[in-house]
């Protein structure tokens, strides 16, 4: 099965096909959609016989250590493309989350896999659909159009992609077309208890003391429509937590009743600015939401990076929010 069978992958199938060395990476704050849509395509490049790289500008997450491949993933700011003919960019919105230097890019044939709507269509190829639930499933049927069969590996790979950008098969892009590209992974390899143990069931205690804190920030707004998160970096190292414990706090405020645009503010690795993710539901946009902030996403996850104090942070988001409760 294809999700979308009239998307046209020919011209990254015949790149991929006659390319020399490929080197795959995703973007910046790497989550299990970039890292998953990268080994799922890693692996099947290989049994190809196509010389295949990957390359991060930043760690693999916890979540995604277990998935076969992950430990071959290069990490830096500058990996050494001497060889690389051909760089494919896997779920990421703007060519700058990328994390490289634009030189880097030189001469390379740039092929970019992803599906926010808000991406540019920044490479040389570009397949960019926002129907596609995550971009794992995007490399679901690039691998069909490269010919390939689904391997174990592969399919480990986009299940834990789909997993996870679906908040657990929860958001609005999840059909019938979705479930059954799911059975097909599961056919193929991919557990869904071991995924679920690794990505759910192994946190570390200092993950549930920080969410403890945060959730006394948390506040409603806009007669209870919206709802208001917050962690500090005071608060990280007070329970010895790092920047990857706080990924997922925001669908916890998600859950509550009447809520339709939900935000969650952390500290961003550089110091002095913040990260702001916003989850809509009931048809709110938060993708325009982050837009306004300079930042980018999907209808119902979006995210956006903001300069200041908190309190000038929340300010800022704020002023935008109040507007799409004042239409
Ligand atoms: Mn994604």
């Amino acid at each position: 099965m294809i999700l979308f069978p009239d998307e046209s992958w020919q011209p990254v199938v015949e790149q991929l096909q006659r390319a020399r060395h490929v080197m795959l990476t995703t973007h910046c704050n790497s989550d299990a959609d970039g890292i998953g849509s990268e080994l799922a395509l890693f692996h099947t490049l290989q049994d190809m016989g196509v010389k295949v790289s990957m390359f991060n500008c930043d760690v693999v997450p916890r979540i995604c250590q277990y998935l076969p491949g992950s430990e071959l993933i290069q990490v830096g700011k500058a990996p050494n493309v001497s060889t690389v003919d051909t760089i494919v960019a896997l779920d990421a919105g703007a060519k700058s989350r990328l994390g490289f230097a634009d030189a880097l890019f030189d001469g390379k044939v740039l092929i970019n896999i992803d599906h926010h709507a808000s991406n540019p269509r920044y490479g040389d190829l570009n397949v960019v659909n926002a129907d596609y639930c995550a971009t794992g499933s995007m490399v679901f049927d690039l691998i069909q159009h490269l010919g390939q069969p689904l391997s174990v590996n592969s399919a480990k790979a986009i299940y834990a992609a789909v997993l996870t950008d679906t908040s657990s098969f929860q958001l609005g892009r999840v059909n019938a077309e979705v479930h059954r590209m799911t059975a097909e992974l599961i056919e193929a390899g991919a557990n869904p208890e071991e995924a679920a143990n690794a990505i759910y069931n192994s946190q570390p205690v200092a993950r549930l003391r920080l969410l403890t804190l945060a959730l006394q920030t948390l506040s409603l707004d806009h007669d209870g429509r919206s709802a208001w998160m917050h962690i500090t970096q005071d608060m990280q190292h007070e329970v010895h937590a790092d920047h990857e414990d706080s990924e997922g706090f925001i669908d916890v405020s998600r859950s509550i009743h009447g809520v339709e645009v939900v935000v969650f503010i952390r500290p961003s690795r550089d110091t002095h600015r913040w990260k702001v993710s916003f989850r809509g539901k009931s048809g709110c946009d938060v993708g325009a939401v982050a837009a306004q902030l300079g930042g980018g996403g999907h209808k119902y996850a979006a995210g956006c990076t903001v300069s200041g104090s908190l309190e000038e942070v929340y300010d800022k988001v704020r002023a935008v929010v109040n507007h799409v409760f004042a239409s």
